[in-house]
């Protein structure tokens, strides 16, 4: 028995399922999961000494790479000052500062801990502003795992098969309803059968946890239009495309403004970060200034906080970044492409810029129902030969590729390599 099946025996005794997220089981993929011992740059390292080019990237966080020292040592010099205060910093200053000055549709911001909790607080407070109950979200986006969202949720709900979660009583997702991603006239009909009823409508505006969909051109645009005549908030949750589509997200990348937004992940440079912001007179409703309460011991975390803002700075500082990764992307992903036509493979490649996703459906895939279609036996085999050739994946079709600043040349042709292998023998 290996050093990860000895620690998942161990885990399992005392954690539910031996993990703290499911997905992180490779229960879909029927293997045990690899323990991490450590990473650097493109590259994590497991407890038995493998070596893995990665591409989950803690799941979005670690956009500019594994250990990125200049992020390292503003950590370990905020350890010095002490790891919690639950008092203000200056730091927390300086990082709603640097954000609401450089992102032109946050005029104010609070920090969270999680990008789940980030969503909750935001609906709270478009439900607080509007003075309406109901929701609109989309069949396949993940937005967290507070109750009110687990309806019809990618990621891990969308991995098990399964649309929702037990333990929600049913008045917790009575005012959430379910429109399909890319399909506006879906929203339409959901405002008209509930006319001044619906307080926002939240969406990731790049779905990027059933696999990876993009909005078509019309999309983003009509959901604005729609808000606004019906009096209702957009909400765009940015946890995994803040700061990594653009440094202004999904926002700057098309051109749409939302009047809230929720980040996560590359906010906290790897520590548990989240922050909802937007205009101003919906976050003035946030308590102490207004009735919306929401609070935190460890928001702001001067740690976290050093880890997010450093991480943020080096990204403004640095635009050519996204530059580098849109040609990352497009080297990768465009040439999966490429090689699932020449294999004639049932695949599709869905991808933007550093995030991208194979799926084993062949065919458009432009919302959950197409994306449900794929077929998760092949995406384990898939999963596994990648896997024992060195390439770690998110054991699960419904999760999306990350690549980072760290990844090179030499990593994305070995990863091509791997995959035309793949390709070949199942031919
Ligand atoms: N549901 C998360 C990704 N969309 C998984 C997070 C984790 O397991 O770390």
């Amino acid at each position: 028995m290996g050093r990860s099946e000895e620690l998942m025996k161990r885990a399992e005794k005392y954690i539910p399922g031996g993990v703290n997220s499911p997905v992180r089981a490779y229960r879909s993929v029927g293997m045990t999961p690899r323990f991490i011992q450590g990473a650097t740059g493109s590259y994590i390292f497991d407890v038995e000494g493998n070596k893995y080019i990665d591409y989950i990237c803690s799941w979005g966080p670690m956009i500019l790479g594994h250990n990125r020292q200049e992020i390292l040592k503003k950590v370990v010099r905020a350890c010095e000052d002490g790891l919690s205060f639950g008092a203000p910093t200056e730091i927390e200053v300086e990082m709603a500062e640097f954000i609401c000055q450089n992102i032109p549709h946050v005029e104010m911001i609070r920090m969270v801990n999680s990008g789940t909790e980030a969503v909750m607080s935001a609906i709270r407070a478009a439900r607080g502003f509007t003075g309406r109950n109901k929701i609109v979200k989309f069949s396949g986006c993940y937005h967290g795992h507070s109750d009110c969202l687990l309806v019809d949720a990618g990621s891990g709900l969308m991995t098990a098969g399964i649309p929702g979660s037990a333990g929600v009583p049913e008045g917790c997702t009575r005012d959430t309803l379910t429109a399909e991603y890319n399909n506006l006239s879906s929203v339409e009909q959901l405002f008209e059968a509930n006319p001044g009823e619906i307080a926002a409508v939240i969406v990731e505006p790049l779905a990027a946890n059933m696999g990876v969909v993009l909005p078509e051109e019309d999309f983003l645009p009509g959901l604005r239009k729609l808000c606004d005549r019906e009096k209702a908030l957009l909400i765009f949750d940015e946890v995994i495309t803040g700061f990594r589509l653009a440094f202004g997200g999904a926002a700057e990348k098309f051109g749409v403004t939302p009047d809230l937004v929720t980040y996560g992940k590359i906010i906290g440079g790897g520590m548990p970060v989240g922050a909802y912001g937007g205009r101003k007179e919906i976050m003035e409703m946030v308590a102490p200034l207004g009735p919306v309460y929401q609070a935190g011991t460890l928001s702001g975390n001067p740690v976290a906080m050093a880890a997010g803002l450093t991480q943020l700075q080096l990204l403004y500082e640095h635009p050519e970044y996204y530059k580098d990764l849109e040609k990352k992307g497009e080297k990768l992903y465009g040439s999966m492409e490429r090689l699932v036509r020449e294999y004639d493979a049932p695949c599709t490649v869905n991808h933007l810029a550093s995030l991208g996703c194979v799926f084993f459906t062949e065919g458009l895939v432009r919302n959950y129902e197409d994306a449900k279609a794929s077929d998760t036996e092949e995406f384990a085999r898939y999963f596994r030969w990648m896997l024992e050739r060195g390439i770690h994946l998110a054991p699960s079709q419904f999760e999306a590729m990350f690549l980072s600043d760290a990844h090179s040349d030499e990593n994305i042709e070995e990863t091509l390599s791997v995959f035309e292998d793949y390709l070949k023998q199942r031919k």
